[in-house]
């Protein structure tokens, strides 16, 4: 701890108002970074008190006396920096205590505590199952309880209405596979974003350098997975919730009459009850563990759900991971003790991790590499449009075969990125 400018004045007043030098060498016989100005008064005190200086001359004496203003002037110039030190850690405690606190202070500190025992007052009724569910499940407490609370009063229909009309149309009503399907999704191969993607990846390059350094994932594939998730970033939520309320509704949505608003747009669904009966609580479970995954990683991480804008099934991030995915393949990029997917460096290290984990090596053969990329998103188009996009990102034309891209664009393709829903 810096020592304090009065500790410095009431060292300097004792040594000078002393009625005998004796007072100043009693003051100096304690630990010198209590009371003493510096280490020359200390060492200067001490070697009187060690030679019975004080014992051999008179207190009232004109060397006694010589000595008191001598150290008196000593200390005061020892005092002077000591002083202007004070005032710096001074400054710098009170520019602390006026700066913003990291979300981490806002997750821990005993205010934020009651802040969130509060808030826990609040929460809607309807998520009350989903409370006793978690803390069953071990996840409890006042951060929970401050999450469950943002949530809105009622929750959305839309990813379980979405999800369920999808597998109903499918099962009941499925349609001819058409011929001649495209081989890249449409309007990702041009020049134009190739040189967008070159232009990020040196903009960078810090970070692709340093992740493919250490993951052995080249730049040029790493940029093309990003755009074609994200658009670099551009395109983080394809709708308005946030992917904390996205999968919570999902969460509680297990009957067919939590998914009313859709029905209409499900024909013939009154003649398939044991199907619905059948199917949503399967999907409801699935949204559950990632409801669950997720609230851990915006704890653990520190990560607010207004900072999770998701796809319409949850998927969170410039790589678009599922939280499940998170805690698993997650990786700090920036060094930063946490992982943030909307950061770029831990996007691109994360993304790296997964492909490593699930067989990428340097030099892997094409066919291998397309076999991984498939593990990310187990669909062909998706595994060959990275590829041909990271080759026009090294300067390779663009594949021969690519004029035929009448594929939607992969953001609203419905199958989300490497978990079945
Ligand atoms: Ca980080």
């Amino acid at each position: 701890m810096a020592p304090k400018a009065t500790d410095h004045i009431h060292t300097v007043c004792a040594t000078f108002f002393c009625p005998q030098v004796q007072t100043g060498v009693t003051l100096l016989s304690v630990p010198p970074s209590r009371h003493c100005a510096n280490k020359q008064v200390a060492a200067l005190l001490s070697w009187i008190d060690n030679n019975m200086i004080s014992h051999i001359f008179s207190p009232t004496s004109a060397f006694a006396r010589w000595l008191r203003w001598s150290l008196c002037c000593f200390s005061l110039c020892a005092m002077l920096p000591a002083c202007s030190n004070a005032q710096q850690v001074s400054a710098q405690q009170s520019q602390a205590a006026n700066a913003v606190p990291p979300a981490a202070q806002l997750y821990n500190e005993p205010a934020a505590q009651d802040a969130s025992s509060k808030r826990a007052m609040k929460i809607h009724a309807v998520w009350l199952p989903l409370r006793q569910r978690l803390a069953a499940d071990g996840l409890a407490g006042p951060q929970v309880d401050a999450l469950l609370a943002t949530l809105p009063k009622s929750p959305t229909q839309s990813p379980m209405g979405r999800k369920i009309r999808e597998l109903y149309m499918r099962k009941f009503f499925p349609k001819p596979r058409s011929t001649g399907r495209a081989s890249y999704y449409k309007g990702v191969l041009s020049e134009t974003n190739a040189k967008t993607c070159r232009r990020f990846a040196t903009e960078n390059a810090a970070i692709f350098t340093w992740a493919e350094q250490k993951y052995g994932v080249p730049a040029s594939i790493a940029v093309a997975l990003l755009f074609v998730e994200t658009r670099l970033g551009a395109v983080l939520g394809d709708v308005p919730e946030n992917a904390f309320y996205t999968l919570a509704s999902m969460a509680i949505c297990r009957r067919k009459e939590d998914i009313v608003e859709w029905l209409p747009r499900l024909p013939k669904h009154e003649l398939h009850a044991d199907w619905f009966e059948a199917t949503m609580p399967k999907r409801a479970d699935w949204a559950y563990k990632e409801t669950y995954a997720l609230l851990k990683h915006m704890i653990h991480d520190q990560v607010p759900p207004e900072h999770l804008p998701g796809s319409i099934y949850g998927a969170v991030g410039l790589c678009q991971f599922m939280p499940s995915n998170i805690a698993v393949y997650g990786a700090d990029g920036n060094g930063d003790a946490r992982v943030d997917l909307f950061d770029l460096a831990d996007a691109v290290a994360s993304l790296e991790n997964y492909l490593v984990r699930h067989g990428w090596r340097p030099g892997l053969p094409r066919e291998k590499q397309h076999k991984v990329l498939m593990t990310y998103n187990h669909a062909a188009i998706y595994a060959n449009t990275i590829l041909a996009l990271a080759d026009m990102v090294e300067g390779k034309p663009m594949p021969s075969d690519a004029a035929d891209v009448t594929q939607a664009h992969p953001k609203k393709r419905k199958k989300h990125v490497r978990q079945q829903q």
